[in-house]
C-alpha cells in the first residue's frame, strides 16, 4: 500500500523496478514493489529481456575502451621490469669484472675466455686456476634481446650478442637495439 496522499510521478514502471514516487506531502519514498504488465485486453505481458544489439555492441565499445587503457599499462610495467633487471645484471657485471681486474694485474677478462674466466676459478695470469674467482655463477641475459652472449664489434646497440665487451678497457654495455624513447638509437647504449 502506497501511504501518500497524492501520487504524482512513477518513472520506469516495470518488474520489480525500483522507483521512486513523489508524494504530495513533498517527501520522497523509496519502494520496491513487484508490478505486472497487462495490455489493454487485460493479458498479462511478458517483461522484455536479453539485450539488443546496441545494448551489447556499447557493452563491447566499453570493454575495448578498458582494454586500451589497461594493456599499455600492462606492457610499460613488464619493460620497466626488465629495464630494472638490465641495470642490475649490468651493475653486476660491471663490478665482478673491476673485481677481477684488480685481482690480475689490473687486466681484465678476456673476450674469448669470459664465460670461463667470470664464472670459473683462475690464477693471477687468468689461466685455470684455483686463486680467484668465481666471480658469478652465470653470465646474465639480457632481458631485452635474450641473449647471454657478447659482442666485441665496437657497436654498441647492434643487436649481435647480449653485451658488448671490450677486453682491452673492460668496457661492457647492453647490445640490444630495443628502440623505443623518441630518439634515434639503440635505448641501452648508454646505461
Ligand atoms: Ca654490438
Ligand atoms: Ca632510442
Amino acid at each position: 500500500m502506497i501511504a501518500c496522499e497524492e501520487l504524482f510521478t512513477v518513472a520506469n514502471l516495470a518488474t520489480q523496478d525500483l522507483f521512486l514516487i513523489f508524494c504530495g506531502d513533498s517527501n520522497l519514498a523509496l519502494f520496491d514493489l513487484e508490478v505486472e504488465i497487462v495490455d489493454e485486453k487485460g493479458r498479462k505481458m511478458e517483461a522484455k529481456s536479453g539485450f539488443t544489439l546496441v545494448e551489447i555492441l556499447v557493452v563491447v565499445v566499453i570493454l575495448g575502451i578498458l582494454a586500451a587503457i589497461v594493456i599499455p599499462q600492462f606492457t610499460e610495467a613488464g619493460t620497466e621490469a626488465k629495464l630494472s633487471s638490465l641495470c642490475i645484471d649490468l651493475k653486476t657485471l660491471r663490478s665482478q669484472i673491476e673485481l677481477y681486474k684488480t685481482q690480475h694485474n689490473n687486466t681484465p677478462p678476456s673476450f674469448a675466455n669470459f664465460v670461463a674466466q667470470m664464472t670459473g676459478q683462475t690464477d693471477i695470469t687468468g689461466a685455470v686456476g684455483t686463486d680467484f674467482g668465481p666471480y658469478m655463477q652465470k653470465i646474465a641475459t639480457n632481458q631485452f634481446n635474450t641473449l647471454n652472449t657478447l659482442d666485441n664489434t665496437g657497436t654498441i646497440g647492434d643487436n649481435v650478442g647480449g653485451w658488448e665487451y671490450d677486453e682491452t678497457t673492460g668496457v661492457i654495455n647492453a647490445d640490444d637495439n630495443y628502440d623505443n624513447d623518441g630518439v634515434a638509437g639503440p635505448d641501452h647504449a648508454i646505461l
